[in-house]
């Protein structure tokens, strides 16, 4: 790949309203994923494998679980850190971003929320590391965008409950040492459990053949009469609730982190735009390259408006989850959009791997849908605004 020259585009000059120490935390992750990321991940995401080596820095950033306060682990840090982070990390890949959201926002989230103190001590702070990894398992073949109807079960055995059933999707499946599953008890509410790897029955298959997400490992999370010991057991959520609560913290992180690939998409092109010269002119000087870039830079600042104001309102405990669902449906939109323009203004050099554009067309393709789709999240506003559900 091309050396990484990224510049954020600030056109709003909404850095004014960042804190020194909120600048200081970008600018490390930023020299990470410049210095670790941006130059091995084209070759991770063309051989579809997961660069297991980023890891241990990205613990060291602070990336997994930023709000986990400090006497478990985490940087204790707020929000608005959390989308910053999220940002300068989906910047350098979706992959990567998904695989500190999930660790992050969908395992030490409920754990944190949900969880018993001992299970707390146990997890958060080698979750935090990245010295144990985590997936969540929602999704089943048959409930994707309706968990409400899934069929995974646990039923009372004594001293440990037996669960059986089947989940698809999972990214970090592979090599997850704990997943945070969603399902239900024996009175047939929704509740979660942790299960570890070792556990007998419990098989976590790869998913292989994605064009999206090459750099992410997915899987599948099969239970076959799996003993959990009762403490595994997260006993304070019962109902969808419990994995919507975390799903709003990762969707959160999504609208931060799609709007940074569609930022990257946006610098590669405008850079492109004033050093490729066709007709005795660089691009950039034709009208309708003009017209791309402009309505890019439009669409990423009303966007970075978007989620600088979801942060404030989600420290203040105040974003609701109709709010999240507008933001991460607005960011995916902007950065699709984004990819596929510029993307075109590179001509042919946009479809190889030399600029990160076509990987990130590809990965949005997947944040499009995962975290509740396109549509779902539409449907979301829709009945936050009428108060109609357009669901059933
Ligand atoms: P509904 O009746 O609306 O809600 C059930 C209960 O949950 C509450 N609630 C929420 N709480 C917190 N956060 C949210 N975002 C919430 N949304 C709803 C709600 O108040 C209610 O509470 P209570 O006390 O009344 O029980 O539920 P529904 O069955 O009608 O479903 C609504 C719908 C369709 C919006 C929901 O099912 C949905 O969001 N579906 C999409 C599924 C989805 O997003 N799956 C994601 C799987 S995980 C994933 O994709 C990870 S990718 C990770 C990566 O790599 O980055
Ligand atoms: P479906 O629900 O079958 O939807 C198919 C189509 O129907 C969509 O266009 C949808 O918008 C539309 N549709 C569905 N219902 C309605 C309706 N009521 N009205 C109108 N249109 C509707 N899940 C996890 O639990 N954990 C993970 O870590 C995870 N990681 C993922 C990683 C990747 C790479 C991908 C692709 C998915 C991941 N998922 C994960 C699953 C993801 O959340 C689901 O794919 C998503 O929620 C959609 O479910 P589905 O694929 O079953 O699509």
């Amino acid at each position: 790949m091309a050396q990484d020259l990224y510049q954020h585009p600030d056109y709003y000059l909404l850095d004014e309203f960042l804190s020194d120490e909120q600048k200081v935390i970008r600018d490390s992750v930023r020299a990470f994923v410049k210095k670790d990321i941006s130059p091995i991940i084209e070759d991770y995401a063309q051989r579809a494998a997961f660069p297991d080596q980023i890891i241990k820095g990205l613990g060291e950033q602070g990336c997994f679980g930023p709000f986990v306060p400090e006497e478990y682990g985490g940087p204790g840090l707020d929000y608005m850190t959390y989308g910053i982070m999220m940002q300068e990390l989906e910047r350098g890949d979706s992959g990567v971003r998904s695989t500190a959201s999930v660790q992050g926002s969908l395992v030490m989230y409920p754990i944190l929320t949900y969880g018993t103190e001992e299970q707390k001590k146990k997890y958060l702070p080698k979750l935090a590391t990245g010295e144990m990894m985590g997936c969540f398992g929602l999704t089943e073949p048959d409930f994707g965008s309706n968990p409400a109807g899934m069929i995974t079960n646990f039923t009372d055995a004594g001293s440990h409950v037996i669960l059986n059933g089947a989940k698809m999707w999972i990214s970090n499946a592979p090599f997850a040492d704990i997943a945070v599953v969603w399902a239900r008890n024996p009175q047939g509410k929704i509740q979660g459990l942790i299960v570890e790897r070792g556990m007998e029955g419990f098989t976590t298959p790869e998913t292989h053949n994605k064009w999206s997400l090459r750099a992410s490992a997915t899987g599948e999370l099969v239970f076959d009469n799996v003993k959990v010991p009762k403490e595994n057991i997260l006993p304070n959520v019962q109902g969808l609730k419990g994995p919507l609560g975390c799903l709003s913290s990762a969707r959160f992180g999504i609208a931060w982190g799609a709007l940074g690939a569609g930022m990257d998409c946006y610098d590669t092109a405008l850079r492109y735009s004033q050093e490729r010269i066709q007709f005795d002119k660089p691009i950039g000087a034709f009208q309708l390259q003009q017209k791309k870039l402009a309505e890019m830079i439009t669409e990423i600042t009303k966007g970075q408006l978007l989620v600088w104001r979801l942060a404030q309102l989600r420290n203040e405990g105040r974003a609701t989850p109709a709010q999240i669902s507008m933001a991460k449906r607005n960011s995916c939109e902007v950065a699709i959009n984004i990819a596929r323009e510029a993307r075109q203004m590179l001509g042919g050099m946009g479809i190889t791997g030399e600029y990160s554009i076509m990987r990130h067309s590809m990965n949005l393709e997947s944040v499009i849908t995962y975290e509740g789709t396109h549509d779902i999240h539409l449907l979301i506003t829709g009945q936050d605004v009428t108060g109609l559900s357009a669901f059933k």
